[in-house]
C-alpha cells in the first residue's frame, strides 16, 4: 500500500466512524507524510488546519497506550465543539476524553527558543477536553501507527482564554475530568512533562521537524494530563484546571444531522 492509499485509508475510516487494521512496517518519517497527506484531504474538503495537538506527554498516557515517545498531530477547525457544545457518537468509533490544556500563541516560535523564551509567544491559555478516537480495531497501535492516524485526534473543546503573562503558573494545577459531574480521572498539569510549557517546546519543535512550522493564532493542546476515559451515549464530560476554569461538552446519540 502506497503512502496515500493508506491515508485515504485512515481518512475513509475517520469519515465513516469504521475502525481499520493497523498498518504493518510503517516508519515514524513516513507515518508523518501520512498524517499530512490525510489531513490534505480534509482541506481539499474545506477543512482549515487551526494548531496542533501533542501526545505522550504525560506518564499516564503512555503507560495506558504503551508508547513512550512525544508525538503530534494536526487540528482542524471542523474538530473544535464550542464549549458547552455536543459530540455527535455516531461520527465517531469508540471515542475517550482526557483533560488538557491549550495554549494560543501571539507570534510564531523559533523551533530553536528554550522554553523560558517560548513563554513570550503565548498569547493565552485555557482548559481544555481532547476527544481522542483511533481509527484503529480495538484503540491498539504501534509508535507510526498512530501517528499516521493523526494522534488519534478527533475534537477538542476550548474554555474560556485566559491572557498568559510569564507571571501565571501553570505548571502545578490541580486536573480533574467529571462524568455527569463525578470525578472520573484526577491529577495535576505537572504530569505533563512537569511543565506544560515544555510540551509546547517539544510541538514547536517537533512540527518544525516535520515541516509544519507554528505561527501567531495557532492552538497547541499541551497533551492529557491524566488517562482518557471512554465516553457513552448521554454522559456530560467536564474537565476543571484549577485557576483556569472548566471545559465540558455532552456525548449525545446521532450523527448531529
Ligand atoms: C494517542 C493520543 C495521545 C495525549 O494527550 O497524550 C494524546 C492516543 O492516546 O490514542 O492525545
Ligand atoms: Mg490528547
Amino acid at each position: 500500500m502506497t503512502l496515500a492509499e493508506l491515508a485515504e485509508r485512515l481518512d475513509r475510516a475517520a469519515l465513516t466512524a469504521a475502525a481499520v487494521a493497523q498498518p504493518a512496517d510503517l516508519e515514524v518519517g513516513d507515518a508523518y507524510l501520512v498524517q499530512g497527506l490525510s489531513i490534505d484531504r480534509r482541506r481539499r474538503r474545506g477543512e482549515r488546519v487551526v494548531g496542533i495537538k501533542m501526545g505522550f506527554t504525560s506518564r499516564e498516557k503512555m503507560r495506558q497506550m504503551g508508547i513512550e515517545e512525544t508525538i503530534w498531530g494536526r487540528l482542524t477547525d471542523a474538530m473544535r465543539i464550542p464549549s458547552g457544545g455536543t459530540l455527535p457518537m455516531a461520527r465517531h468509533i469508540h471515542p475517550r476524553a482526557e483533560p488538557e490544556i491549550a495554549f494560543l500563541l501571539g507570534r510564531a516560535p523559533d523551533p530553536d527558543e528554550p522554553a523560558a523564551s517560548l513563554a513570550s509567544a503565548v498569547e493565552a491559555v485555557a482548559p481544555a477536553i481532547e476527544i481522542i478516537d483511533s481509527r484503529y480495531e480495538d484503540f491498539r497501535f504501534d509508535l507510526a501507527g498512530v501517528i499516521a492516524d493523526n494522534a488519534s485526534s478527533a475534537a477538542f473543546v476550548l474554555g474560556e482564554w485566559r491572557p498568559f503573562s510569564t507571571g501565571l503558573a501553570i505548571a502545578g494545577l490541580d486536573v480533574a475530568l467529571e462524568l455527569d459531574g463525578r470525578v472520573a480521572e484526577s491529577g495535576s498539569t505537572a504530569a505533563i512533562l512537569g511543565d506544560p510549557l515544555l510540551a509546547l517546546a517539544a510541538g514547536v519543535r517537533l512540527a518544525a521537524r516535520y515541516g509544519h512550522p507554528l505561527t501567531a493564532g495557532d492552538v497547541v493542546l499541551a497533551g492529557a494530563a491524566t488517562a482518557a476515559v471512554p465516553l457513552r451515549e448521554g454522559v456530560r464530560v467536564t474537565a476543571r484546571v484549577e485557576a483556569l476554569g472548566p471545559v465540558s461538552f455532552r456525548a449525545v446519540a446521532g450523527d448531529g444531522s
